[in-house]
């Protein structure tokens, strides 16, 4: 007769390793991008690292339509993963309407007419891309942090702005995506260990929106699936693996070693849409400088 324990699944390994601090004082966190590459850090938060009533501004407008915008909707075959995408209408990632991601072709174009208008969104003055990239080298240990640029010159999108509705998730998954076309050329420039998301808040939904970390590493050989294979089990992983859950208003950042780590976001509830900016950075393969791009 075995053991009890090991009929039941055991719960796994590590805790998700999280900070939260306050933008006013991150001199402890300076290094946390090295910190995340090198598997100390799981999830940081830093509170009020934008300016928390600009963003809630153009967050409202876009939500309510007062600024009327085209959003590209990649998941649209999947309702309840209808993600709503400002600044490019060919993600960085896969999707249900490209699950093995864009051609890297595909997603320059793309960047080329769409990345503006994520950034025409702002008032004027606000140079949202230069702002990210400051706010990101508070981060980065004293590197220099660039957008990166393909072989023929065209450059890739800084960031996209994102809305889910009420109704709406993104569902269980990691973001370790090197091995898509896209990144054919980012995959030669980065340290490929990992990826890390870098989201900001514009707008929290009235309830839901939470970001989910799992301590489960992507390249665990026994991550639990459902029957056809492909998606994550996520009762079991929620039944197996530790987990930290972390709500952000207006203003807050987080960063999350998502190539490493699997996480969600939580269904939106009520009128109010979850607003939020972000992409990815990545080390370069001499750990000089972070890359950052959507
Ligand atoms: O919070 C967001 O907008 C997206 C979070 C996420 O799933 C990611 O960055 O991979």
């Amino acid at each position: 007769m075995p053991e009890l324990q090991d009929q039941v699944a055991p719960r796994i390994r590590r805790s998700v390793r999280s900070l939260d601090v306050d933008a006013r004082d991150v001199s402890a966190v300076a290094n946390v991008i090295e910190d995340m590459y090198d598997d100390r850090v799981d999830v940081i938060v830093v509170r009020n690292a934008l300016d928390g009533a600009m963003l809630a501004r153009v967050g409202a407008q876009l939500d309510s339509g007062a600024r009327p915008v085209a959003w590209a909707r990649p998941n649209e075959k999947m309702p309840i993963e209808d993600l709503q995408l400002l600044g490019t209408d060919t993600p960085a990632t896969p999707t249900f309407q490209a699950p093995r991601g864009a051609s890297l072709d595909d997603y320059l174009s793309s960047a080329a007419t769409h990345a503006s208008k994520a950034s025409a969104v702002f008032d004027d003055g606000f140079d949202p891309a230069g702002a990210i990239g400051a706010l990101l080298g508070r981060f980065s240990g004293g590197r220099p942090v660039e957008l990166p640029r393909a072989t023929d010159g065209r450059a890739y999108v800084p960031f996209t702005i994102r809305r889910l509705v009420d109704g709406k998730q993104i569902g269980v998954h990691h973001d370790y995506h090197y091995r898509l076309d896209l990144y054919r050329e980012l995959s030669q420039q980065v340290d490929t260990r990992t990826l890390v998301s870098y989201v900001a808040t514009l707008q929290a939904p009235q309830a839901g929106g939470e970001l989910v970390v799992y301590g489960a590493a992507s390249d665990d050989p026994d991550l639990p699936k459902l029957p056809n294979g492909f998606s994550f089990d996520l009762a079991a992983i929620e039944e197996r693996y530790d987990q930290a859950r972390i709500a952000t208003r207006a203003g807050d950042l987080f960063l999350l070693a998502s190539g490493r780590c699997l996480h969600r976001v939580h269904r939106i509830s009520g009128a109010q849409a979850r607003m939020t900016m972000g992409g990815f950075l990545a080390l370069d393969k001499s750990r000089e400088r972070v890359l950052f791009w959507s």
